[in-house]
């Protein structure tokens, strides 16, 4: 049996009140154009929490609209980058001031447990801007030798409007991934929120212009992605496109952006990544770690270690092992201290990995633990383990995005790496091994825009995120992401000859 705290008890209530519902275009709070709204939801109840402005393509419209005056007339671009990095460290006092509200509205709305919140995103929300604010009055550009008698430079100017549509696994560090290198490069910005968890980047909004943002810079949208998201994503005013979510929408916002004014997109898509555990390893480390490279927030990471491949001299003790470590997980109210995982944060994706459970049992995938729901409301799920996974089940070669490990058997390491890479993902991976040779040849072998060697899911703010393959084009965090955000003008003069 599962040692869970239980989800039928009480569950706690969130010490924070939803203030900000509304959109925010041209830094005024708004109601959609409509004026509907759509309700958003408890992950751990699924009963409406709050009523969001429902914003559509007029809405888009607007904050478009302000988002181009903002830039094309207003202050933000035409400020000192020193200006602009005061802004947003301001932004990160603000964070840290109010991080357990942000934090207890983040697990109210998504789910993930109050400690991760608050403990570790939150303190990487304020990294992440402090970070950008380093980078603001760093981006110039260079003096080129060209042929002829010439002085060439190159300028480094913000590429304009970005629209930026983010997903629900993890609002506030996407908010940041997007908005922090946008805001540095001096470009303004629509954000479209997912639908699941409008309310914290509203929030953050409204400290951003406490932190002294012009308006118009930050317009922030809730709505569905068919209208709002589309509705950016062939925008004719925007000059640049970021997205973060499905392989399939990825897909659909790219055409839109090709189809419309042909704007630059960078794209963080969807993922399979492997766990390779070599037959060197510490089992009982290897263990924990393939555990929280899965696991970790609740299943629903886009890089998580969802294919576990263990070396067959260790494949026995590691899978008993697996399955102890699971069966341990403590899974309840995320509110509550000691939680390690909280509900799936919708119906869809709860019944998603649900019937990817039910498919992995059919394929004769030996069900370890877990497999059902945990209690009868919300949107808990048991942690789940399948042995004896094949690369050509689903649940080897589907994103999941739950609780729910499979485990593979290999007899080398370069059979390891072949299978690894024989996917249509290349987002991340792990490696566990003591031997440097065995960790070199693996990290350059695979197809993946990360690997982490020896550990997993490390998010520093300067190391560059992004996919090969179907999992995305482009990198966000570190210097990469900044040349998503400007554009380079070369100025030629000719020098008076002669040149000294
Ligand atoms: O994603 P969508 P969903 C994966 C994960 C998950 C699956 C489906 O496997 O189970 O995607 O999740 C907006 N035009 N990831 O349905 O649809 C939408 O409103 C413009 C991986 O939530 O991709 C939201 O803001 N925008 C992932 C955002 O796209 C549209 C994180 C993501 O939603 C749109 C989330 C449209 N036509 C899910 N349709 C990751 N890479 O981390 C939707 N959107």
């Amino acid at each position: 049996r599962f040692t869970t705290a239980s989800v039928a008890e009480e569950l706690i209530t969130p010490p924070v009140q939803i203030s900000y519902t509304q959109n925010l275009i041209n830094g005024q709070f708004v109601d959609a154009a409509s004026g509907k709204t759509f309700p958003t939801y408890d992950p751990r109840t699924g009963e409406v929490i709050a009523h969001v402005a429902e914003g559509d393509a007029e809405d888009i419209n607007r904050a478009v609209a302000a988002a181009r005056k903002a830039f094309d007339e207003g202050p933000w671009p035409r400020m000192t980058a020193y200006e602009r990095s005061l802004i947003l460290l301001r932004f990160a006092d603000l964070v840290e001031k109010h991080t357990e509200e942000l934090a207890a509205l983040e697990t109210w709305n998504n789910g993930k447990p109050y400690e991760q919140s608050a403990k570790s995103e939150l303190p990487l929300l304020a990294r992440l801007f402090r970070y950008y604010a380093g980078w603001a009055d760093k981006i110039h550009g260079l003096t080129v030798p060209a042929d002829g008698n010439y002085h060439v430079q190159t300028l480094h100017e913000p590429i304009g409007v970005a629209g930026q549509i983010i997903p629900w696994n993890f609002p506030l560090i996407m908010f940041a991934w997007k908005v922090g290198p946008a805001l540095a490069c001096g470009n303004t910005i629509v954000l479209k929120t997912a639908e699941q968890t409008p309310l914290t980047a509203l929030f953050a909004g409204k400290l951003f212009h406490e932190a002294g943002l012009p308006a118009g810079v930050l317009n922030v949208v809730s709505g569905f992605g068919p209208t709002a998201g589309a509705a950016l994503a062939s925008h004719m005013d925007v000059d640049k496109l970021a997205f973060t979510g499905s392989t399939d929408t990825g897909k659909i916002v790219l055409e839109l952006a090709a189809r419309s004014n042909l704007k630059p997109v960078t794209l963080e898509l969807g993922g399979k990544s492997p766990f390779i555990v070599c037959e060197d390893a510490d089992v009982d480390q290897a263990v924990e770690l393939a555990h929280f490279a899965l696991f970790f927030n609740q299943g629903q990471c886009c890089c998580a270690g969802s294919r576990t491949f263990v070396h067959e001299q260790i494949y026995d003790e590691f899978i008993e092992k697996a399955k102890a470590r699971a069966m341990r997980r403590i899974v309840g109210d995320p509110f509550k201290k000691g939680v390690e995982q909280g509900p799936q944060i919708d119906t869809e994706q709860f019944e998603k990995v649900l019937r990817y459970i039910k498919s992995g049992v059919q394929s004769n995938a030996t069900l370890l633990c877990g497999g059902d729901r945990l209690g009868s409301k919300g949107h808990f799920i048991q942690p789940t383990v399948f042995a004896n996974v094949q690369d050509d089940m689903l649940i080897a070669k589907d994103e999941i995005f739950g609780p729910v490990q499979s485990i593979l058997k290999f007899k080398d390491t370069e059979e390891a790496v072949q299978r690894a890479n024989t996917t249509r993902y290349g987002l991340a991976a792990g490696v566990f091994t003591k031997s440097l040779d065995t960790a070199n040849m693996i990290t350059r072998a695979l197809r993946v825009g990360t690997v982490w060697v020896n550990c997993f899911d490390v998010f520093d703010a300067a190391i560059p995120f992004g996919g090969y393959k179907m999992s995305g084009i482009g990198r966000e965090k570190g210097i990469y992401s900044l040349k998503n955000y400007l554009q380079v003008k070369a100025i030629v003069t000719p020098l008076k000859k002669p040149a000294w």
